[in-house]
């Protein structure tokens, strides 16, 4: 039968087990192969193609694939399932839908769909829903799960993005490393855990654990790196990282201002980054994110603030995000307008 697509983080991992269990084990179909890929692989929904020319999820999909937490195809497909706000698509169909932007993961919402009707689910899976839930949402319990390499979740989370250290030895480039990734490693995975009964075991095998380890250890040169570069205004942590040059050690770790300065509310990152394009001189993206960590009592919604002040920033209470292509020098005024807008509110 069909191809199993899905995203490339811990909820397209597990989501993609759970269908590949419940099609083998209970429906008795198995996938022709499982394909990983990530928001920036999919060209516009409308197009026929649907995934980017030179992805390597190139693909016309078929009435037989099946597409998990991503956005629904414009054609028709055998399965959807999703829980991003404004991931339905007009000319979508698909013989079996799932889609709730509620839900705390795409994972969670196949398996509260299924796990009444084959029990099992919930033996073999239900704790790895529940840290998925929590990782895809950004729910953890301490600042310090979201790194902590002891727990098998969080352990196989981090890995995702690892690559085997071999390769980086061997000098491969980044993009290459990426490849690998999405090829073998995390298609992998999406079997190995699908096909096990004992998934923690798998999360202590050496690729695993080595992988998890690995970028661990780039997290904390990056965390180091950007430490100098952050300056705290009372309730808000500003970090304003210029990469246009030299790019920063390691690998961006989404919590490491909050753990430098704990009792804070708000981080509010301005970054400043070399562009591909040779149409735009540089690109800047700004991203306030709300310290979940600590009873928050600030009160602006994040999101809507991006929403109402830049052309294309979004996201939610918690997380704003905008970007802004420097193509002329006022295009970094008005990235710097609408940082400063922000501060001024924040810090009220
Ligand atoms: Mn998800």
């Amino acid at each position: 039968m069909g191809s199993l697509y899905t995203h490339s983080d811990l909820d397209g991992i597990v989501s993609g087990a759970l269908m590949l269990n419940l099609m083998e084990s209970e429906w008795h179909r198995r996938y022709d192969e499982v394909r990983i890929t990530d928001y920036w692989d999919i060209d516009e929904p409308d197009n026929i193609c649907y995934w980017k020319k030179n992805s390597i999820n190139r693909e016309n999909l078929s009435r037989n694939d099946t597409v998990l937490d991503l956005p629904q195809p414009g054609r028709r497909i055998l399965f959807w399932a999703d829980h991003h706000e404004d991931n339905e698509h007009p000319n979508g169909s698909a013989k079996y839908k799932l889609y709730d932007p509620k839900a705390p993961s795409c994972a969670g919402l196949i398996f509260r769909h299924y796990a009444g009707l084959y029990p099992k689910l919930q033996e073999l899976y239900g704790d790895l829903v529940e840290i998925t839930d929590r990782v895809d949402s950004a729910n953890y319990r301490s600042i310090d799960e979201y790194d902590d390499l002891s727990i098998p979740g969080i352990r196989l989370d981090l890995s995702l993005d690892g690559t085997k250290k071999r390769l980086r030895r061997l000098g491969v480039k980044e993009v290459e490393r990426k490849t690998e990734i999405k090829r073998s490693y995390l298609p992998s995975l999406v079997r190995g855990i699908g096909r096990t009964c004992d998934w923690k075991g798998l999360t202590e095998h050496p690729d695993v654990v080595d992988r998890a380890r690995w970028v661990k250890n780039q997290q904390i040169a990056y965390e180091e790196a950007a430490k100098k570069l952050r300056v705290r205004h009372g309730p808000v942590i500003i970090e304003r990282i210029d990469q246009r040059k030299k790019r920063l050690p390691g690998m961006f770790s989404k919590y490491s201002a909050f753990r430098q300065f704990p009792d804070t509310e708000v981080m509010v990152g301005f970054y400043l980054r070399r562009s591909y394009s040779r149409h735009i001189k540089y690109s800047i993206s700004i991203v306030a994110k709300k310290n979940t960590f600590i009873e928050n009592h600030n009160t602006v919604n994040l999101g809507q603030f991006m929403k109402d002040n830049t052309a294309n920033g979004g996201g939610h209470s918690g997380i704003g995000v905008a970007s802004f292509d420097v193509v002329q020098e006022s295009d970094a005024v008005e990235a710097e307008r609408v940082f400063s807008l922000l501060l001024g509110r924040l810090e009220k």
